[in-house]
């Protein structure tokens, strides 16, 4: 479909530029159709500023020869690690009941998938994942199943609450108040794609979903097309925020096949904010509603976006890692 063609199929892309608040030029490094012959490889784009070398070590980790998930699967694997970081693995905010539960999802350029759900302690869901989608049948293990498999792989056991997720979570009990909408303090997944020197994509993501969330409560981040979706002839993006948001409208699915259908990067993360929106209009009611894609085209292009201003993202590219200010498209 040309472009042309594409905007009058969807009007409510070319009607975004009149409200978009920030310039959208931004996020783009390359022309639209350059050649996928002058992208400079790798390319790494991860969600937030996680203040760690998060895409640097992908890159490395490509460098060295390794695959594109063990590349993801150890960038990530920095953020499960950090215990400062209260929104994924170790040190992450737990349930209403005290449990710190994880969800994680992984994909390889092949369109292969691995997922958890609700895993306890242990610390590095994305490896769990990968081994989900590397040594079972499966697609999901969620639960005691899914910390049986890992302890059978011979991932260890362990708390994965620290001293400051437990005072938190001692001072939460004092009000506990039940607001399962992401704030400044009870989110930031990492959502990770990339793009290796073949031109090949992957990605993965990992969490401990929003803080003090219901037991048993599984957000976006695990759900396949919805916290990830990874089309080796497409792209791929990622989200971050409320998820039962981005699970209503499959989100991560709905930017890579709105990529597939001839939008840019950019203008797909708009198209699936837009339709939360338009099929959930409660949430741009809601003050502090957060939610995010980011998303990398084959031509290596790549779109950020949040409802509300907040979001930030990491880009590497051209030997440089940089953070930047997604744009949004609510005030
Ligand atoms: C979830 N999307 O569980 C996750 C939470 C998140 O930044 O924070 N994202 O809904």
């Amino acid at each position: 479909m040309k472009r042309k063609e594409f905007l009058k199929y969807l009007p409510v892309i070319g009607a975004s530029a009149a409200i978009f608040t920030r310039p959208r030029t931004a996020a783009f490094g390359y022309g639209r159709n350059n050649q996928a012959a002058k992208i400079s490889l790798p390319i790494v784009l991860s969600t937030w500023d996680f203040k760690l070398p998060v895409n640097e070590t992908a890159v490395e980790a490509l460098r060295n020869g390794r695959s594109l998930v063990e590349a993801v699967e150890k960038s990530i694997g920095l953020v499960e690690e950090d215990p400062k970081i209260t929104s994924v693995g170790r040190g992450g905010y737990p349930d209403r009941d005290g449990h710190v539960s994880l969800d994680a999802c992984i994909m390889d350029e092949k369109g292969d998938a691995g997922s958890v759900m609700s895993l306890e302690h242990v610390v590095h869901a994305i490896s769990v994942a990968r081994m989900v989608m590397e040594k079972t049948p499966h697609v999901v293990l969620a639960g005691d199943g899914a910390l049986q498999f890992a302890l059978e792989q011979g991932f260890t056991r362990e708390n994965l609450e620290t001293e400051e997720s437990m005072n938190a979570y001692k001072e939460w009990l004092k009000t506990s108040g039940y607001n399962p909408v992401p704030d400044n303090h009870n989110h930031d997944t990492i959502g990770l794609i990339l793009m290796g020197a073949n031109g090949d994509i992957a990605g993965g993501c990992s969490t401990s979903g929003l803080a003090w969330k219901m037991h048993g409560r599984v957000g976006d981040s695990p759900i396949i097309g919805a916290g990830l979706y990874v089309d080796n002839e497409i792209g791929a993006a990622s989200s971050t925020g409320l998820g039962e948001a981005v699970i209503k409208v499959a989100g991560s699915f709905l930017v890579v096949e709105t990529m597939r259908h001839g939008a840019s990067p950019q203008e797909a993360c708009e198209v699936a904010l837009r339709r939360i929106i338009k099929k959930q209009p409660q949430y741009a009611e809601v003050n502090n509603f957060l939610v995010g894609f980011i998303a990398l085209n084959k031509n290596g292009e790549i779109g950020a976006c949040s409802y509300r201003k907040g979001l930030q993202y990491s880009l590497w590219r051209d030997g440089n890692n940089s953070v930047v200010d997604a744009p949004y498209i609510a005030g």
